[in-house]
């Protein structure tokens, strides 16, 4: 067992944390990740607040073990679905894509424990002192939308601004990057690409043949001229999203280029016009197997690392 601050503030048996991905991560795959005795994610995504509702009441169908809720605070809906988390009393949530100060209050009056995403250290300070926690420090490995510093440098740099705990998130995908994890300093980790390529993911097939197929090169970040760049797989997409970027086409005609590309992928299987999110993580991910064989491999690889490094597990 590794033990750390965040499986006691969870209440879970393992420091991982399964990425809240926007249409992937459903609560098939939630419900496996939590009841392997890791933290099963719902992505919220950019649905409305009746889905995740929906998908609650499915996910409790499914386990009694802890979960959480993901919301990107883009989301037009995000008002509601918080409402939504609210009423249902889930026991985590985590926010993306923006500053959850104004939640923070009402979500732990309610019980819920926080945990914003963040991608700075000025972040990190202001939502320890709003009363986040935990954060996830993500760096730019990582799939879908993301921040610009890398998760070697991001993840000690937060750890040394707070005092609540940091999980790791960004480039990691099994023992080895939960061990290096816990010697920056974090109290655990949060997967997010590794996970789409479960058996219990209802990602379509091809989208998680071409994760297993994707080498350390094979993602690109499109949307810097947005504001708001986002990793995935190289493919038709991304590749006519980064070609209507530097003809400076108008960002409505950016926005529509891209928008049901990430639906068209995970749902349709469309693996050369959809959006293919994944981190750089994905060459390091080989094969489809259950969540709980991604959990436990991913926990006894960390172990037998720290046996013999064990001044790196910070104890709960
Ligand atoms: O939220 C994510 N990743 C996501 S959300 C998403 S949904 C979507 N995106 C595009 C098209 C269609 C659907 C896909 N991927 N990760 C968490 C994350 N948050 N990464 C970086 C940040 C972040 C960045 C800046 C958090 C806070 C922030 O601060 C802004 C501020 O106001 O200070």
């Amino acid at each position: 067992m590794l033990q750390t601050p965040l499986t006691k503030l969870l209440k879970i048996p393992h420091p991982i944390l399964q990425g809240g991905m926007a249409w992937v991560a459903t609560w098939e795959l939630a419900a496996a990740v939590s009841n392997a005795g890791s933290l099963g994610i719902i992505g919220a995504g950019s649905a409305p607040a009746s889905f995740v509702r929906e998908q609650i009441t499915q996910l409790r169908r499914a386990t009694d073990k802890p979960f959480g809720v993901n919301v990107p605070l883009f989301n037009s809906f995000a008002d509601e679905v918080i409402a939504v988390c609210i009423e249902e009393r889930i026991s985590v949530m985590t926010t993306g894509a923006g500053n959850p100060v104004p939640y923070i209050e009402p979500l732990k009056s309610a019980g819920i424990i926080v945990i914003p995403v963040v991608a700075s250290t000025a972040l990190a300070r202001r939502l320890e002192r709003s009363g986040a926690d935990a954060l996830i420090a993500e760096g730019e490995e990582s799939g879908g939308h993301i921040g610009t510093v890398s998760t070697l440098a991001l993840v000690p740099q937060v750890v040394d601004t707070v005092s609540i705990p940091v999980i790791a998130a960004g480039g990691i995908a099994d023992g080895r990057g939960l061990a290096a994890a816990l010697a920056l300093g974090a109290a655990g980790v949060q997967m997010g690409t590794r996970f789409i390529a479960t058996d219990e993911c209802i990602a379509h097939p091809l989208y998680k043949e071409a994760i297993v197929k994707a080498n350390e090169r094979s993602t690109m970040v499109t949307g810097y001229s947005l504001g708001h760049p986002v990793r995935s797989l190289r493919n038709q997409c991304s590749i006519g999203f980064e070609e209507l970027e530097r003809r400076g086409t108008s960002e409505e005609e950016v926005i529509a280029f891209g928008t049901g590309r990430l639906r068209a992928a995970v749902i349709d299987g469309d693996v050369i016009n959809g959006s293919l999110m994944a981190g750089q993580s994905a060459g390091m991910v080989h094969d489809i197997v259950s969540a709980q064989t991604v959990i436990e491999r991913t926990v006894a690889q960390a172990q037998a690392l720290l046996a013999t490094a064990p001044q790196y597990v910070v104890e709960a």
